[in-house]
């Protein structure tokens, strides 16, 4: 299907690939270009990197499209997989040179597990002087289905200044700002395009006997042919087609775009391929959600089935307000069609992920958050605020679910994500929500104690005060547990040397008191035995027994040779096997022991190191991996165990 006028509805391109590779430069060239310009920032040279995948409008040969610039950073790689989960088709925007082709590795990987269809544009080729066959042998090392160069290059002294598309035969002179010139096909460059060509037609017959006939019998196919091919492959990622291109230039934009007009699915497609069903009510799946202060709730969705007028119920909540954005800009309108990406405004029930219809919701497949590998504690300056940052940290959570939010024993709220941007700009917009200034610092470790040799100790309370005095004697026994066996309270008490009716409360106070050991952490892996004690009729009561038994406890735990415990995590670092080694250097370097290495399931050419690492090591270490293994290195994490730490140095510390 190449969709006839009723089918060819409005489809949708993601701008994915490495960060810094030009995907925000592009999104404002095919926008330009198709007469929708965007704004652009004060220096294009200078620009931030994306952090929000931002949506762009555009209307390209009688054809609607919604262009999605998606954040390159890994730090924000779930933001451009949730935008992936409604892209017709996205293009991996990528950096001609060789030496940067691993960075496009995880998105490829991406890709593919998710059967989306790509293509990949070689960027900023006005500046590239190298040789393009190594770009495509380090791309391909990369991807994992077989690339197919659609364009042959045309050099001078070096510099790329056009190309011949291989299958219209074609040849065009690029001007910078412009649409490129059409010229004829230089006398020199029928050598090589004939042999891209067969290169082309070689991978397009693996997958078409007809072809394959042809080609065995020596019949040339026609283009015609070529390209009903190609459309096929790509939408069943067959093949991933290569174009070259500098979108700061207007290089290859306008070859980009009938690229896109020609091959990319349509919404039926789409929709079919993740499991919509074709008939039904209006569909809509939300992929990311802002909160915009006074505006309220804003659902980004794209439209899966039928047509929504604004005001209708969706997923329980009554629409309010449907916009668009033409050139980047919002624009309001009153209804959208089948694979349109709109704005939807007051869906106040409607999660981000949700597919929701007038009739209520349908499950449709959407990415989950990868898990955290750093962390901030974010305390309020003024107590007063503290309402308003629980309830602006819920709407932060669900703009942005690789978010994540504890409370730790110590009373910190730790902010967990994807680095030390990623929290940083997580904060900021906390402060777009909340109207609040938001400190943030290292979070605490939660170290434990223990005792190594069991005591005894004697507590007593006597004290006269006029005329009714208060009195309680406790004799207590504690001592070491193994490691994980937890607190215990033994009562052996026999006699009546202490009435039955105190003896919880000399339990209670206990296990209190290991609430906070010698170091000040929770005491943990001790029994407490209480096995004599002494009370006094009218003076003994439950609060004399605690005041009694805290005194015991806080003497004779800091005579139990106490030792501060350090949790010990179970890491796994996933990185391109160029970078094995020197994951171990670094986990070793950080007091971790290496447990071993295999590779990564599912990932060739990627390594999982297994370590026993100290938490206290973990909190900056993605910082200290991403740098050494060009962004690419990751990790997990659990607690492993407990393990004794050197306890003198830190005595005092809390
Ligand atoms: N020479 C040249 N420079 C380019 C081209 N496209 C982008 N740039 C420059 O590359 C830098 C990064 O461009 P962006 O468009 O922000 O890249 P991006 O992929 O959106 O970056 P992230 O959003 O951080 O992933 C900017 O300084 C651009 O001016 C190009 O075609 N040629
Ligand atoms: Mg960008």
């Amino acid at each position: 299907m190449t969709g006839d006028n009723a089918t060819r509805s409005p489809r949708t391109v993601a701008l994915v690939g490495p960060s810094g590779s030009g995907k925000s430069t592009l999104f404002e060239a095919l926008l330009e270009a198709a007469g929708s310009p965007a704004r652009k920032p004060a220096d294009p040279r200078n620009r931030p990197p994306t952090t929000e995948t931002r949506v762009g409008h555009a209307s390209y040969l009688g054809d609607d499209w919604a262009i999605l610039d998606c954040p390159g950073s890994v730090e924000f790689a779930h933001e451009t997989a949730t935008a992936l989960s409604v892209a017709d088709i996205a293009v991996v925007v990528c950096d001609p040179a060789p030496a940067r082709a691993q960075t496009a590795g995880p998105i490829f990987h991406l890709l593919a597990e998710r059967r989306i269809p790509h293509l990949v544009l070689i960027n900023r080729i006005d500046t590239f002087e190298g040789g393009l066959t190594e770009t495509l042998a380090a791309l391909q090392a990369q991807a994992r289905m077989p690339l197919t160069l659609c364009q042959v290059p045309m050099t001078d002294q070096g510099r790329v200044t056009g190309y011949v598309d291989l299958v219209s035969a074609r040849a065009y002179r690029y001007r910078s700002g412009q649409a490129s010139e059409m010229m004829a096909v230089p006398s020199e460059m029928h050598g090589p395009e004939q042999e891209a060509l067969d290169k082309l037609v070689e991978v397009l017959a693996d997958h078409d006997d007809a072809l394959l006939e042809k080609v065995l019998e020596d019949v040339k196919p026609t283009p015609a042919e070529l390209y009903a091919d190609l459309r096929k492959d790509l939408a069943a990622g067959n093949v991933v087609e290569v174009l070259l291109g500098a979108g700061q230039e207007m290089h290859g934009v306008r070859r980009l775009w009938k690229k896109l007009r020609h091959d990319t699915p349509f919404v039926q497609e789409t929709a079919a391929r993740i499991g919509v069903a074709a008939s039904g009510p209006v569909l809509a799946q939300v992929f990311r959600t802002q909160h915009a202060g006074h505006a309220g709730k804003l659902s980004f969705a794209r439209i899966w089935r039928g047509a929504l007028r604004d005001g209708v119920t969706l997923g329980g909540s009554r629409l309010g307000g449907i916009q668009r954005f033409p050139g980047g800009e919002p624009a309001k309108v009153t209804e959208a069609q089948a694979g349109e990406v709109v704005g939807l405004g007051r869906l106040d029930t409607v999660p981000t992920g949700a597919a929701v219809s007038t009739n209520g919701a349908e499950t449709l497949p959407f990415p989950v958050p990868p898990a955290p590998v750093f962390s901030l504690a974010i305390p309020t300056t003024d107590r007063k605020d503290d309402v308003k940052l629980s309830s602006a940290l819920q709407k932060l959570l669900e703009e942005d679910p690789s978010l994540a939010l504890t409370h730790t024993e110590a009373s910190e709220t730790v902010l967990h994500g994807q680095g030390e941007i990623h929290l940083n700009a997580a904060i900021e917009r906390l402060g777009r929500i909340g109207g609040l200034k938001v400190a943030s610092h290292t979070p605490q470790v939660a170290y434990r104690e223990t005792i190594r040799r069991g005591v005894h100790e004697h507590g007593r309370l006597k004290r006269q005060t006029g005329g009714h005095g208060q009195f309680a004697d406790v004799k207590i026994e504690i001592a070491p547990r193994p490691r994980g066996a937890g607190f215990e309270f033994i009562d052996r008490i026999v006699g009546g040397a202490v009435p039955r009716n105190f003896i919880p409360a000399v339990g209670e106070a206990a296990e209190e008191a290991a609430g906070k050991g010698p170091f000040g952490y929770p005491v943990v892996d001790i029994a407490v035995t209480l096995h004599d004690g002494q009370f006094h009729s009218v003076d003994s009561s439950d609060m004399a027994f605690r005041t009694a038994t805290r005194t015991a406890m806080q003497e004779g735990l800091a005579k139990a040779d106490p030792v501060l415990l350090e949790p010990i995590e179970r890491v796994t670092v996933s990185v391109p096997n160029d970078y094995t080694a020197r994951a171990q250097r670094l986990l070793t370097g950080r007091r971790g022991q290496i447990l071993g290495y295999a590779e990564r399931p599912g990932w060739p050419g990627w390594d999982d190191v297994e370590a026993l690492v100290p938490a206290a090591e973990l909190h900056d270490m993605i910082i200290e991996l991403r740098s050494q293994t060009m962004g690419l290195g990751t990790f997990t994490r659990r607690f492993d165990h407990l393990a004794e730490s050197r306890a003198e140095a830190k005595r005092g510390a809390a």
